[in-house]
């Protein structure tokens, strides 16, 4: 049973070591419109914006999906909904789905 085993975990080390290494970047794309696309992601991930600007997420996918920036609200997104916050303080803020917090979240950072 365990040589069996030891392949799969192999296996999905290497998957997981692609994820990260292709399409998705994490670096900061200058722009308020996040979209929420289909297979649990936020696109762009991370968000890069001044002081003052007001970030959309827009649901774009088949399922509910939240956003929760750490220590605030949490606030849910149905399909085809959008929600905004306004960034007054510079920083970098993360953020959540809370319902698929394993593969869903992002950052905005505030210049
Ligand atoms: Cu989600």
């Amino acid at each position: 049973m365990r040589r069996v085993l030891l392949p799969a975990v192999a296996a999905a080390a290497v998957f997981a070591a692609g994820c990260a290494g292709s399409g998705e970047s994490s670096e900061p794309v200058a722009t308020t419109e996040v979209e929420m696309v289909k297979s649990y992601r936020f696109d762009p991930k991370v968000v890069e914006i001044r002081a003052g600007n007001t970030v959309t997420w827009t649901n774009e996918d088949n399922f509910t999906h939240t956003v929760e920036v750490d220590g605030q609200e949490d606030h849910k997104v149905e399909q085809g909904e959008s929600f905004s916050i306004k960034f007054d303080e510079p920083g970098t803020y993360h953020y959540v789905c809370t319902l698929h917090s394993k593969d869903m979240d992002g950052e905005v950072i505030v210049k």
